[in-house]
């Protein structure tokens, strides 16, 4: 579908589910708008369309696993009407560039009350999923609002329910797009963040069918990715342009 979808909106209804897709570089200002809709996207790339890369709204149950969500000026998704996103071993990164209230997730639900107490933030889930590289953002470069399931690489967030094996503050930057065996282009992961995420919540297999968890920073011990891909030993890159904070 890259390229092919109509210059506006792609509109699903009731049960959809795409396995190794692609949706890029799309003119309409949402490249993907759910509404009363059960949606799984798996395996896929949505990338480099000119607005929102998700607009869910309206009681939808939408799934992401393995699918990676790039390049967009405004949220990589935007999640309202009491919508649920779930998204395992997904990868959000360099969305928002263009002045957007947040540039990688921005879920509508979900109120910080003074002191701390926050109102229902679990319409967002994330598990094993990195969403970091995104913004600037007027709530927060990364998410408003979600709640995490455990293993995530998170940058910057506000009304977030984290889980002590997620990594927060990260300063990550994934590079470009490569081939890497899959249907779609996806990002390789530096060795410092390979084999920190959750192996009880891990996906049998990556975007690109690699089996999880393997060893990707050959310590003996076989430990999952968070994102997309798997790395393999072989294709384990030693990147230096990113620190944690
Ligand atoms: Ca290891
Ligand atoms: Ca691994």
């Amino acid at each position: 579908m890259n390229g092919s979808l109509p210059p506006d909106t792609k509109q699903l209804k009731t049960c959809v589910m795409f396995d190794e897709f692609e949706i890029s570089n799309n003119s309409g200002e949402v490249a993907i708008l759910a509404r009363n809709a059960l949606v799984k996207l798996e395996n896929g790339l949505i990338s480099n369309n000119l607005g929102i890369g998700l607009h869910s709204d309206a009681a939808n149950q939408i799934v992401l696993e393995n699918t990676t969500i790039t390049g967009h000026p405004q949220q990589a998704i935007l999640n309202d009407g009491g919508s649920e996103i779930n998204l395992i071993h997904s990868t959000i990164v360099k969305n928002g560039s263009d002045d957007s209230t947040v540039g990688g997730i921005h879920d509508v639900h979900g109120v910080e009350f003074p002191g701390g107490q926050i109102s229902q933030n679990d319409f967002v889930k994330l598990t094993n999923t990195i969403v970091a590289d995104n913004g600037p953002g007027f709530f927060a470069n990364d998410i408003r609002s979600a709640t995490s399931l455990g293993g995530n690489i998170i940058g910057e967030a506000t009304i977030f329910s984290e889980s002590n094996s997620d990594l927060t503050g990260v300063i990550l930057d994934l590079g470009k797009l490569q081939d890497l065996g899959g249907f779609a282009h996806a990002y390789q992961l530096p060795l410092e963040f390979v084999d920190l995420a959750d192996n009880q919540t891990c996906l049998k297999a990556d975007s690109r069918g690699m089996s999880r968890p393997l060893d990707g920073d050959q310590d003996g011990i076989s430990q999952c990715d968070a994102g997309s891909i798997e790395m393999t030993s072989s294709d384990i890159i030693f990147a230096n342009s990113f620190e944690k904070n």
